[in-house]
């Protein structure tokens, strides 16, 4: 049982809700080893996005902005899916639509086994052809040193993902629209918020009647524009909401006392 205060409207709202968003950023991949963009620790500490992710910093050196991706893969090879992604794969069980729409491009909501995912800014393992398009799968044995040409049309091959100044993909764009339009519960997660047209996902959501509640152990512009603030780690307060949401589920007609769960 686990003892953190859970905002009532938050669960009452979960109970009978027909379909929930999740909207995630790099904290929500925190715990499974992926570091972060912003934190002090994290990538963009060292980097600056403007001088890797972006089209004009891979023309002008595009085996640091390769290698950098290259690192990457890596780091998100060897690590699992955390106790937060298993947490929304669970809510499948409990609510009839559950919709992660994720900035994250470490591929994690699929492979913990989450069915509708919408990748807002790409997905690190896909790769393509700058000049043709083609998609392009490196594989380990014949990679080559250095940035990978395309076999068609000898091209650079580029990671699979939306640099700053990008159009977002437009299916995955509407898609996730039309998702927060229909939303009952919004649950930000793990995401600083600064980031747009991404971050306007969970107030179109708002707007449209959702319930939002943000989840992070800093508060930031997310928190401060939703309905509810939950400050705590993606794989202990994800857990949490959807234990308490079994409970009710299991025993609809509980009255929780009135303060909070
Ligand atoms: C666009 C993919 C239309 C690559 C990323 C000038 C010209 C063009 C556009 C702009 C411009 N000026 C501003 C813009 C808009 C720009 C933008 O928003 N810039 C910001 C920085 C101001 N956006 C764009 O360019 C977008 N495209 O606008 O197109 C257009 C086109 C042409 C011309 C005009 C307009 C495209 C943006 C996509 C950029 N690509 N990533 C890659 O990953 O390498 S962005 C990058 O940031 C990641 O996707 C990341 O997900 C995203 C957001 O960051 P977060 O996920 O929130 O991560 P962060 O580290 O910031 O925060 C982590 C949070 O987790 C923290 O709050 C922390 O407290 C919390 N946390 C930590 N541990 C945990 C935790 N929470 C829970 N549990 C834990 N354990
Ligand atoms: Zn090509």
């Amino acid at each position: 049982m686990n003892s953190r205060e859970l905002p009532r409207r938050l669960l009452d709202r979960l109970a009978t809700a027909h379909s929930v968003l999740v909207f995630t950023g790099a904290g929500m991949s925190a715990e499974s080893g992926v570091p972060t963009f912003r934190g002090a620790e994290g990538i963009w500490s060292t980097f600056k996005p403007e001088e890797l992710a972006t089209m004009n910093a891979f023309l002008r050196n595009p085996q640091l902005v390769w290698e950098w991706y290259a690192h990457r893969r890596t780091i998100i090879a060897t690590i699992q899916p955390n106790a937060g992604h298993r947490a929304v794969v669970a809510m499948e069980k409990l609510v009839p639509h559950v919709v992660i729409v994720t900035q994250n491009i470490d591929n994690l909501h699929r492979r913990a086994g989450s069915t509708t995912v919408y990748e807002l800014h790409g997905n690190i393992e896909r790769n393509y052809c700058v000049k043709c398009g083609s998609p392009h799968q490196p594989d380990a044995e014949t990679a080559p040193v250095g940035v990978p040409r395309c076999a068609s049309c000898g091209g650079l091959i580029r990671p699979d993902v939306v640099w700053f100044g990008e159009m977002l993909p437009e299916d995955e764009w509407n898609a996730a629209v039309r998702a927060a339009n229909g939303a009952d519960v919004c649950l930000s997660v793990g995401t600083s918020g600064v980031v747009y047209p991404a971050a306007s996902i969970p107030s179109i959501a708002r707007r449209a009647g959702a319930l939002h509640v943000d989840v992070n152990p800093e508060p930031g512009p997310l928190s401060e524009a939703a309905d509810e603030f939950i400050r705590g780690l993606a794989g202990e307060v994800l857990p949490d909401i959807v234990g308490r949401l079994e409970e009710l589920r299991s025993r609809p007609n509980i009255t929780e006392p009135e303060k909070g769960l």
